[in-house]
């Protein structure tokens, strides 16, 4: 074990117990107030929780690196639970080429040719929902039922088994976190849910058409290997969709708990687009991720090993008062740029101009026909070892 120096902060918490995923903003505050770094000894590594140490670290590949993974496991020393991603848990040379035929692939210009579409597949969900009801779940029947409607045929895999989507995602992204009871409850159907995912990252098995069409175009025109094409798809459908699905749950819950700020985006509807960013500001759909120090590596007074890892808070860090002014309140007036909510630097979500799309059709849609919303039960997370989840957001909304 590591002999933590005299002036580290150490803590015993579990930032992956049930209680902390439950409410996480308690862990947090006191993981920044200690200091710019902590030692976690459950699980020996070192925490960021404040947003100038988080985002220098997540700046600063060349000290921290992605390719020995991005959650506990250190693949240095252990065999990760699928062949490791060639974007997340990859460092450059090898994560440019994929990155950047997707970057092209997914980028704003791309993306142009779908707005019409979904905008009106927005309206329709939306149509079809409030004819039959004024009291409904945002979480499975808008945040949930939209990314699940548009995304795969975007990515052109086939009609069935799309309820496989959100299940394999909830286990990757617990799959980050310690070997806790959500990763056991996940455990029984990895190879089922992996074995489906694979098939769908296959040539034969996309349409003609969609991004996993493009990402195979690229490997013929050789910007990508063959061996690459599948492995790129296959983040398309581990990245894509649960991450969608909460950020899109957390603007409505945001706007459920913040009706004045609905009223603003009603008068003004080119604030959808502030909205669903400060919403990821706000919540953090993804709430951790993990780096390891390629050497010796300073950070906040405090030297990080080689080879060890640090656990980077990104909630916390877009939630530190050092440097957003009431950080706990969703408002519309601030600028939220420069939040981590999309991680930053080299690896920043290479996806978050689809997730933006798919939130202002859906805000879009919303913001015409629905003068108020308050929520109308009680709230239940969905506890995930790195996302920040919903099972259950109960609303009423008076139509316009
Ligand atoms: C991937 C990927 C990328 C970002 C997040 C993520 C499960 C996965 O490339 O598979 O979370």
């Amino acid at each position: 074990m590591f002999a933590p120096a005299p002036a580290l902060p150490v803590s015993d918490a579990d930032p992956f117990a049930l209680d902390v995923l439950q409410d996480p903003l308690p862990f947090q505050a006191d993981l920044r107030d200690a200091g710019p770094v902590v030692y976690l000894r459950r699980y020996d590594v070192f925490a960021l929780g404040r947003y100038e140490q988080v985002h220098a670290a997540l700046t600063d590949w060349q000290s921290f690196h992605s390719a020995a993974g991005v959650g506990l496991s250190n693949f240095r020393y252990e065999t990760p639970w699928r062949p490791p991603s060639i974007l997340l848990e990859a460092d450059p040379p090898h994560h440019d080429a994929p990155r950047a035929v997707l970057s092209k692939i997914l980028g704003p210009r791309a993306l142009q040719k779908l707005r019409a579409s979904w905008i009106r597949d927005a309206d329709i969900l939306v149509d079809q929902l409030l004819s039959n009801t004024t009291e409904f779940d945002v979480v499975t029947d808008l945040a949930a039922a939209f990314p699940l409607r548009v995304f795969p045929d975007a990515v052109g895999i086939s009609g069935t088994g799309r309820e496989n989507l959100l299940p394999y995602g909830d286990h990757a992204f617990n799959s980050f976190g310690p070997l806790n009871s959500l990763v056991e409850k996940g455990a029984p159907r990895v190879a089922e849910l992996s074995g489906w995912v694979n098939e769908q990252c296959a040539r034969d098995a996309l349409t003609g058409d969609g991004f996993g069409a493009q990402i195979w175009a690229a490997a013929d025109r050789g910007d990508i290997t063959y061996e690459q094409a599948p492995l790129a798809v296959r983040s398309l459908l581990t990245a894509g969709v649960d991450t969608t699905v909460n950020g899109l749950a957390a603007v409505l819950y945001a706007f459920a708990k913040h009706p004045e700020q609905w009223a603003r985006l009603r008068e003004n509807r080119t604030l959808a687009r502030t909205a669903f960013d400060e919403a990821v500001r706000w919540e953090s759909p993804v709430q951790t991720f993990f780096r390891t120090a390629t050497s010796d590596t300073e950070i906040g007074g405090t030297v990080i090993p080689d080879g060890r890892k640090i656990l980077m808070f990104l909630g916390a860090a877009n939630r530190d008062p050092r440097r957003w002014d009431n950080p706990d309140v969703f408002d519309l007036d601030r600028n939220p740029s420069g939040h981590v909510g999309y991680g930053m630097g080299i690896h920043q979500c290479v996806g978050q101009h689809v997730a933006r799309l798919e939130s202002e059709a859906l805000l879009t849609a919303l913001a015409s026909r629905v003068e108020s919303l308050e929520i109308a039960g009680p709230v239940r997370r969905h506890l995930n070892n790195t996302l920040r989840s919903w099972e259950s957001v109960p609303v009423r909304v008076r139509l316009a």
